[in-house]
Parts: structure tokens; sequence; C-alpha cells
């Protein structure tokens, strides 16, 4: 058994937050989304605070999120496609421009779907890779294949740099809680196909939907 470290972070209650979105209706529950992401965002924490303004971000559109499910119309927002339905039906998605619904749960969720996209491509690669493999490389790989078509040069410049503060591949596994490197690779195989269900449900959701763009 291994101790639990002194944040109590472990790896593994993220993972089971993403298997526990899946609804058998093939729809994704937000609570236990915004649960993994609150986990993800504890342990980009751990890693320092050159990933501050990464973590920032993030948490500015989680916290729009659950604003909404303590509000009054919490009930609207309990799945993704509960909230796609209920934003478009009354004008809240933003369709448009940026500053018409700063506040869109449509466009808070997208974001964090995109980063979703680089999460599962960033930990399949971390997980099928060499012992001496350089995290910094899998990292900034798998971002050039994905968030960073969203980005701006700047905001690429930065991430980029603070990647390069990555630990090695073995500590970065053992930072995660899983038990040793070997149990970590084992546990990302067994949990990683529901992350991957929970972003192509969403994904298609918004395809369907045409908000794959939103401003
Ligand atoms: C393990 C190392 C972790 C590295 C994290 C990799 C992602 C780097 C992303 C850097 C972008 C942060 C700055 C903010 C950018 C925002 O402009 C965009 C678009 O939002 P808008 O401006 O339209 O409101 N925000 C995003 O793309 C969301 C980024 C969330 C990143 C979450 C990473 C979670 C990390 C988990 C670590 C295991």
């Amino acid at each position: 058994a291994m101790a639990e470290r002194q944040d109590g972070f472990c790896l593994r209650e993220v993972l089971a937050a993403f298997r526990a979105c899946l609804t058998a209706e093939q729809t994704v529950l937000m609570d236990p989304y915004l649960r993994g992401w609150n986990g993800l965002i504890r342990f980009l924490n751990s890693l320092g605070t050159i990933f501050s303004f990464v973590s920032k971000d993030a948490v500015t559109k989680i916290q729009i999120m659950e604003k909404y499910r303590s509000s009054d119309q919490r009930e609207r927002y309990e799945t993704l496609q509960s909230m796609v339905e209920y934003e478009l039906a009354n004008g809240l998605v933003g369709l448009k421009n940026q500053g018409e619904c700063p506040e869109s749960g449509c466009r808070a969720i997208l974001r964090l779907h995109r980063a979703l996209h680089w999460l599962q491509m960033f930990l399949e690669g971390l997980r099928t890779s060499q012992e001496d493999s350089k995290t910094s490389v899998i990292c900034t790989n798998s971002y050039n294949a994905s968030l960073a078509n969203y980005h701006p040069w700047v905001i690429r410049k930065a991430a980029t740099l603070a990647f390069r503060a990555l630990p090695t591949r073995n500590a970065f596994l053992e930072n995660m809680n899983l038990g040793t490197p070997e149990e970590a690779v084992d546990m990302l195989g067994e949990a990683l196909p529901y992350v991957c269900k929970v972003y192509e449900i969403t994904e298609e959701l918004y395809a369907k939907h045409k908000m794959l763009d939103l401003p």
C-alpha cells in the first residue's frame, strides 16, 4: 500500500470522475465532469507556480459552470446535453462574438473540451513512451497537435516555455500517486478510454449543433 501524499492528490479520483460522467443514455453528467477538472487543477498546481496562468484560466471556466450548478437553473445544467439544449433555445450561447455572452456555459465547456483533447493525447503519449522519454517533448508534441491551434502566438510561447520545467517521465508518473511508474501506466491504460469517450460524446454533440468554433 502506498502512503497518501500530503495534499491527498491521486489521479485515480480524477479518472474515476470522468468515468462517472458517462450515463447509460450516452449523456455526460456535469458534476463529475467538473469534479474531474478540479482534480486536474490540483494536480497541475502540484507541478509548480509556473503553470498558474494555465490553471487560472481553467478555473475561470470551471467556476462559470459551478455557478450555474448552484443557481436556480441548476437542472438545466445537469448534463452537457441539457445545457446545450437550454442555452441554444434561450439565446445564451453567444454564437457570433465573444462579448455577446461572456458567461456562456457552452463556450466555457468548449475550452475545457479542447484541453481534454490535449490531456488525452498527452497521457496516452506518456503511457506508451520509453522510460527515458522526455515529458516536455511528449507534452509539446501533444500540445502542438491539439490546443495550440486555438492559441495566439504569445500563449503558445508561454506554454512551451513552461513545459520545459516538467519533471522526467518517471518522476511525473510517480507524482500522479498511482504507485510505481509501471502501475501508473497500467492504470492509465485502463482509465483513458473513459476520458476518450467523454471527449467523443462532447465532440459529436458540439458538431451536431455547429458549435465547435464558438468565439
Ligand atoms: C502537465 C503540464 C500541463 C500543461 C498544460 C497544457 C495546456 C497549456 C495551455 C495554456 C493556455 C492557458 C492560457 C489561457 C488560454 C485561453 O486563452 C484559452 C481560451 O480561452 P478564451 O481566451 O477563449 O476564454 N483557454 C484554454 O484554452 C483553456 C486551457 C485549459 C488548460 C487546462 C490544462 C489542464 C492541465 C491538466 C494537467 C494534468
